[in-house]
């Protein structure tokens, strides 16, 4: 006799009602359709993504990360599909997110011939792929991650192009800050008078660069990701001085957030190139003396280390201008996405952002926006039913307003017009 009462009716209800609920994918590596190439999409672009090139390497620890690096890109993609998804089960996220976007595709996930696939998936055009998986992703709009000291981003947004509404941007600020003065060099050649002094005129100018280019790409926020060590104050550091003289500053004049990625280790094996970074723990005091200091700035925050997501919340909960997002990176997972959520409700209700997809591939939205979806939405549902034990049931109404809090871009999109 089956004793399971089978799901709790807010399961159904929440999986329902998010499912015809669009989200704000507050955080990608998407471009707009606009900027060419910069835009990957399709199926050998899907299996060569860094995650997987980090697990066939594991699969196959005979090749060398420079003997894969050498292969073309179809072949990498081959490698990929016969190593990690025909010789064996491919049970890791990474994997099961290829299948689930075959599966939304209409093709079958138990092909075992990428050639058959690959035939499926033909004959599409960039701008007709992007309608089709925003539409079966149920995603209505993306953030990009915009360097214009990437010369071929650059020269795209200097040439210009007719803007996708969809595609909204934010400046990033890596290559400028953290390799510090490198970044003065760049600025200078592009007719900023920045040097590696940090002087009163350098930040000034680092202020003009990251104000125009904010107006040029009408950008949501600025965002830097950054090693667990950050320091503040910290007067000796040109990394914090930038961040505090000149990021901060521009995102207070644009009335903008700031987004902190903390818990990067770089290049822990340069040879993966992509997938060759790893993970630190953060200090979280850091952003809470962050927000003290600057209490009329938001600061998006997404940790990278799971040590660090419970020390967040209670940061959080001490500042109201830390605004969690996501489950970043090696975090995106289910195991911990449930983690995360259940941690998050628990501890600051609905005033965060559960999730961003951080795809790099157009496809990519389809799998990790539906199992993001079916594990947050399974978590909300259980406070739901907690809150219905407690005398307190949930309307459809109130499930369709919590989800459009939560995944509205509300907190995010208030100045991108
Ligand atoms: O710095 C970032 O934005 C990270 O998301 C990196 O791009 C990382 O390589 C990544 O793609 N994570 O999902
Ligand atoms: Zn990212």
């Amino acid at each position: 006799m089956n004793c399971d009462p089978g799901p709790k009716p807010p399961v159904l209800a929440v999986a329902r009602i998010f499912g015809r609920t669009p989200v704000v994918d507050i955080h990608t590596h998407l471009f707009d359709p606009g900027l060419g190439p910069l835009l990957l999409w399709g199926i050998d672009e899907l299996l060569t993504y860094h995650y997987l090139v980090a697990e066939v390497l594991r699969a196959r620890p005979d090749l060398s990360a420079a003997d894969f690096w050498r292969m073309a890109k179809p072949a990498q993609a081959e490698l990929i599909w016969a190593e990690l998804f025909v010789r064996r089960t491919p049970v890791s996220e990474a994997c099961r997110g290829v299948l689930t976007v075959l599966q939304a595709l209409g093709v079958d996930p138990g092909e075992r011939k990428l050639a058959v696939i690959r035939r499926a998936l033909s004959g599409q055009t960039v701008r007709g792929y992007t309608d089709r998986v925003l539409q079966l992703a149920g995603v209505s709009r993306v953030v990009m991650t915009n360097d214009p000291l990437h010369a071929a981003e650059r020269a795209a947004w200097e040439r210009g192009f007719e803007r996708d509404p969809r595609f909204l941007g934010a400046l990033r600020l890596d290559s400028a800050f953290n390799a510090w003065p490198r970044g003065a060099a760049d600025l200078k050649a592009l007719g900023y008078d920045a040097d590696s002094s940090l002087s009163g005129r350098t930040l000034a100018e680092v202020r003009r660069y990251l104000l125009d280019w904010c107006r040029r790409l009408e950008a949501c926020y600025l965002a830097i990701s950054l090693e667990p060590g950050l320091r503040f104050p910290d007067p000796e550091s040109s990394l914090t001085t930038l961040l505090v003289k000149a990021a901060i500053p521009a995102a207070r004049e644009r009335g903008i957030p700031l987004a902190l990625m903390l818990g990067v280790r770089k290049a822990a094996n340069p040879a993966l190139g992509d997938a060759g970074d790893s993970v630190g723990e953060a200090d979280v005091a850091v952003l809470e003396r962050l927000a003290a200091a600057h209490p009329d700035v938001t600061f998006l925050v997404t940790l990278l280390a799971r040590e660090n997501q419970h020390g967040l919340c209670v940061a959080a909960r001490k500042f109201s201008n830390l605004l969690p997002f996501g489950c970043w990176w090696f975090l995106n997972n289910p195991s911990l996405i449930r983690e995360l959520t259940a941690m998050r409700l628990e501890l600051l209700g609905l005033s965060f952002i559960p999730q961003h997809s951080d795809s790099r591939v157009l496809d990519q939205l389809i799998y990790k926006w539906t199992h993001s979806r079916a594990l947050i939405g399974a978590v909300l549902a259980d406070k739901y039913a907690d809150l219905a034990a407690a005398g307190r049931p949930v309307s459809e109404a109130d499930i369709a307003r919590d989800l459009a809090e939560l995944f509205d871009g509300r907190r995010v999109l208030k100045a991108a017009g």
